[in-house]
């Protein structure tokens, strides 16, 4: 079981966000930008790679937009990343979307 799944069975505790049927939003214990937020969904998918329901895809990324409008980074802009196997730095397999913002964003990421 991974250390997200037992976020969401609320076997550990996180800074919940924004939760929905289909999603959880919590803040990042470890943040890269004054907003830092992962939303996942909850079905246990591994990665983007192994993700085969586009509507859950769907409903991550409008999660993940309503997490930025709530925490007030819409309109000076924020970044929705999927890191996805090793190269990419995933650390926690099961599909997570990272929601960054709050500050400028350096492109391309290192
Ligand atoms: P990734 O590298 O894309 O797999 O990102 C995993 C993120 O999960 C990383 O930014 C740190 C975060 N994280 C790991 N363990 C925990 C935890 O127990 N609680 C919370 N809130 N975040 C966690």
């Amino acid at each position: 079981m991974t250390i997200f799944q037992k976020i969401l069975d609320r076997q550990i505790p996180a800074r919940i966000v924004a939760e929905d049927e289909h999603c959880l939003a919590f803040h990042d214990v470890n943040p890269q930008a004054p907003v830092h937020v992962l939303v996942i969904p909850k079905v246990a998918v591994r990665s983007l790679a192994e993700a085969t329901d586009a509507g859950m895809l769907g409903q991550v990324m409008l999660m993940a937009a309503r997490v930025a409008r709530e925490l007030g980074i819409e309109d000076s802009g924020y970044r929705v990343v999927l890191n996805t196997n090793g190269n990419a730095g995933q650390t926690v397999f099961h599909l997570h979307a990272h929601v960054l913002g709050g500050r400028v964003l350096t492109w391309p990421p290192g």
